[in-house]
């Protein structure tokens, strides 16, 4: 799961970039907060998980000019946190480490990644992938011990390139300290980040800072007002902070001297991977949303595809298998009926031949030779050629009317531009397929020839009677000139000899058993076609298509990947954990 968010988080990056609109834009980089917030919080229970000694981690957040630097401060006693009065001055995670030593703390690197861990006086505004762990010599009244982080705003406009390094800060808190003063508390930054954090179930308090006399219960009233839209959880206790001119400080009042250790104590982590899984399944759908809409552009991109093979189909029977003029497979096979029973008059033919034969064209007449001019000839492969030509033009079009009418155009468009650029290479395999089916197909038209033949030795009569006629020689002596490769097999169709053997024989005692073996044949050949040169190579490469999508434009995240993490998601309790 970790590593999925990370590819989806880094995929949203990419695409922020290529968002025109400022809409689009706002809800990606709500969602590129979401999703780093949710890769901080798993990796904080990886943390947890590998040692239970952590030390207990408090952070403090709010929008910028709060105090929170100063409240760092106050709280540890010092003034080891930088404060100023210009906005947006803390741009990193700083960590004050509070009765514990560094050293203590070295599973941090790990969790920050690749934000790297410095001094604090080496921070600079040149990095903003740098977190610091400090030391506090002097000892704290109110604060357990563990590490008290100041971090950078929120909400100043300059805060989207730190913000990573609040949202990591925030996930490791085992404690939230909210800070608002009275002219920030209503800020809608402030509600939505409070808001995006209640699956975290970080116990919370807000302290109200800046205060002036007689406005506490008002703005405690008001907060209360706004934390119950925000969020469902209990309202958390709220601690006002008064400033004292003789320190410049607000002081922290003694009645919750005990407040933030009394927390600390409560602290249980056991339900830390179900809180991992909540915050997933909260915004997975949002997060998914584009992804999703991707494969709803592959799937109608799928059935695009598959209609045209059928429409190509349909074709390749209409104008080949079902075509009275152009149908010739079958007169084939009777042509090679005829050299198989070597009747007399074929003999006589076959006998002169060989005498003017010469060798080398001997050597021609060899199977894969008399094939291969087969194939040459071939109306078949003409009218398939065509069929692949008309179905990429068919595509072309309605890939350019879905680039225009559907939301995912720059999907279509892309789609639609890989297809030219393979167009060339598709139809030239496609050709050289298409010739690989044919020469191998006259196999199957031989074994046709041959079932004719061993049928007509069953009727002796029939046999005899094409024998007597002078017609078949004729005949047989065209099928001998196609093999030589003299002629076409359209050309010997429309013979006439050809025309007189085909009504002899339909008419003969073999006639239905004829019109069964063609059937047969033509059933065989239009599966075939459909196997091996639609659905195996056409359909296939342009199914593959989508695959190509440059990640730089698409999110290009496959169902299976999507389905393979989902079932992750659904698996019950440290599901998140195994991954
Ligand atoms: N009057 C008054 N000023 C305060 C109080 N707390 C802080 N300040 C001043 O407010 C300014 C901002 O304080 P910081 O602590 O730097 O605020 P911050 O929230 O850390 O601000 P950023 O780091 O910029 O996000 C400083 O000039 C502080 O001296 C207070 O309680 N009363
Ligand atoms: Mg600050």
């Amino acid at each position: 799961m970790l590593e999925f968010i990370q590819l989806l988080n880094q995929r949203y990056q990419i695409m922020l970039g290529q968002l025109g609109s400022e809409v689009g834009r706002i809800s990606y980089q709500q969602r590129i907060d979401q999703l780093t917030l949710a890769e901080a919080f798993i990796r904080k229970g990886q943390l947890i998980s590998r040692s239970s000694a952590q030390p207990l981690q408090l952070a403090i957040i709010g929008p910028t000019q709060a105090g929170k630097s100063t409240l760092v401060n106050v709280l540890l006693n010092s003034h080891t946190a930088g404060v100023s009065p210009l906005a947006g001055h803390t741009i990193h995670a700083q960590g004050f480490c509070n009765e514990i030593t560094p050293a203590e703390c070295q599973d941090l690197q790990r969790y920050f990644g690749r934000f790297q861990q410095v001094e604090q006086l080496a921070l600079t505004r040149e990095r903003y992938d740098c977190f610091s762990l400090t030391e506090v010599a002097a000892s704290s009244r109110y604060l357990p011990s563990g590490i008290l982080w100041d971090t950078p705003d929120f909400d100043s406009i300059d805060s989207v390139v730190y913000k990573e390094g609040v949202l990591r800060a925030i996930a490791l808190a085992d404690i939230v300290i909210l800070v608002v003063s009275k002219e920030k508390y209503a800020d809608q930054s402030v509600w939505d980040m409070m808001s995006s954090l209640e699956e975290l179930h970080q116990p919370t308090i807000i302290c109200l800072n800046k205060l002036s006399e007689g406005s506490e219960d008002i703005l405690i009233q008001s907060l209360k007002e706004k934390w119950q839209l925000a969020r469902n959880d209990a309202f958390p206790e709220v601690v006002p902070l008064y400033y004292q001119r003789q320190t410049g400080l607000p002081v922290w009042p003694e009645v919750k001297q005990n407040l933030l250790r009394d927390l600390a104590s409560k602290i249980n982590h056991k339900k830390q991977p179900r809180f991992e899984q909540e915050l997933v399944k909260k915004y997975w759908q949002s997060w998914l949303e584009p992804v999703i809409a991707e494969h709803h552009a592959a799937s109608a991109w799928h059935d695009m595809v598959n209609v045209a093979i059928k429409q190509a189909l349909e074709n390749y029977q209409r104008d080949y298998l079902n075509h009275p003029r152009h149908y010739e497979t079958f007169q084939h096979a009777l042509a090679e009926l005829l050299t198989l029973l070597e009747i007399p008059g074929l003999a006589g033919v076959l006998t002169g031949a060989r005498k003017v034969l010469t060798w080398p064209i001997r050597k021609m007449m060899n199977l894969g030779r008399k094939r291969q001019h087969i194939a040459d000839s071939s109306q078949e492969l003409v009218i398939l050629n065509q069929i692949a030509e008309h179905l990429f033009i068919q595509l072309t079009d309605r890939l350019m009317d879905k680039a225009e009418e559907d939301h995912q155009r720059t999907w279509w468009k892309e789609i639609n531009s890989l297809l030219r650029r393979q167009r060339p290479d598709f139809l030239l395999e496609f050709s050289s397929m298409a010739k690989t089916y044919h020469v191998d197909f006259q196999q199957d038209v031989e074994k046709t020839a041959q079932r004719l033949f061993f049928k007509l030795q069953e009727q002796p009569v029939v046999l005899n009677g094409l024998r007597a006629t002078r017609v078949t020689a004729d005949a047989a002596a065209i099928a001998l000139t196609l093999h030589m490769g003299g002629i076409g097999v359209h050309d010997l169709i429309f013979a006439p000899a050809m025309l007189t053997i085909t009504s002899l024989l339909t008419e003969s005692a073999i006639g239905s058993y004829m019109h069964k073996v063609e059937y047969e044949l033509k059933q065989q050949q239009l599966n075939t076609v459909k196997q091996t040169l639609f659905l195996d190579g056409i359909a296939q490469k342009l199914l593959q298509l989508p695959e190509q999508l440059s990640t730089m434009h698409h999110f290009n995240i496959s169902s299976t990947q999507l389905q393979a993490v989902e079932q992750q998601l659904t698996e019950k309790r440290h599901g998140l954990r195994l991954l």
